[in-house]
């Protein structure tokens, strides 16, 4: 009689929780569909839902500390470099109007007053070579070997103390249809060049010619072909594929 009471107990027990379980279970679909509802009605923030835009802020901060100054990408040896390297994207270099022989980068101060610089200009800077690995966030890599003036010479060379302190610098091509956002820290980076070169010999049109950006701390959405201004913010200046959702920052 005990035995039977016990196992009526056990077997109510049983059903209890399997109970609970059932309910548990429905209770969590309820609440992930809600979640997702709730998301797809949140605003787009630069091309990502408000919230995982935040999330992505999060990672990005925590990367600009983990960042520093010292740490550079790994460097190679000539022969190692990629005779034919791959081209990507074309954004900007399209425009049938654009006269090589007419180009002059525009640098616009922080007063609002616009640099006017020749190609020959630059090339009377001290040139500096760099053999890296150039990552593309598609998956594939390349090691390449390009030639320029260090940003943080032309920095020097052109008097822009102050705008060195601001904490963003944006790039756009002549056409304004590709413009990229990089924190000032890594556009320091003594590795990070305005590259009028590649393989020794001018650049191809449509790796950049004239000037593109060489910045071996960043993937490749960042490496601007053919710049056309140069700018200075303390707010992120507009960048194309952060628009298109992603990370502003992408540093590896
Ligand atoms: N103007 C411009 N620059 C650009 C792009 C672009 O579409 N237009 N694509 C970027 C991307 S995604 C990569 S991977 C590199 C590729 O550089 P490459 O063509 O010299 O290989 O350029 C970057 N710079
Ligand atoms: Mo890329």
């Amino acid at each position: 009689m005990k035995e039977i009471i016990v196992d009526d107990k056990n077997a109510r027990q049983y059903k209890r929780r399997s109970l609970i379980a059932f309910v548990v279970f429905f209770v969590m679909i309820g609440v992930a569909y809600a979640s997702w509802a709730w998301l797809q009605h949140q605003p787009n923030v630069d091309g990502a839902k408000a919230p995982l835009r935040k999330g992505l802020e999060v990672n990005e901060s925590l990367f600009s500390k983990l960042f520093s100054k010292d740490k550079l990408a790994k460097e190679y040896p000539v022969s190692a470099a990629s005779k034919t390297p791959r081209v990507n994207g074309d954004l900007g270099l399209a425009d049938s109007t654009f006269d090589a022989a007419k180009w002059k980068l525009h640098v616009i101060k922080s007063k609002g007053d616009t640099l006017l610089i020749t190609l020959d200009e630059l090339k009377k800077l001290p040139k500096q070579d760099i053999i890296f690995d150039f990552k593309c966030i598609e998956g594939w890599n390349q090691v390449t070997h390009w030639g320029g003036v260090r940003f943080s010479d032309f920095m020097k060379k052109y008097q822009l103390a102050p705008e060195q302190a601001m904490q963003y610098v944006g790039m756009v091509t002549p056409d304004s249809k590709y413009y990229v956002g990089i924190d000032m820290k890594s556009m320091l980076q003594p590795q990070t060049i305005l590259s009028y070169e590649m393989n020794g010999a001018s650049l191809p049109m449509n790796q950049g010619y004239p000037l593109r950006l060489i910045i071996p701390v960043k993937y490749g959405v960042k490496h601007i072909k053919r710049i056309g201004t140069i700018s200075f913010a303390n707010t992120k200046p507009r960048d194309y594929w952060a628009e298109k959702g992603y990370d502003y920052y992408t540093g590896h």
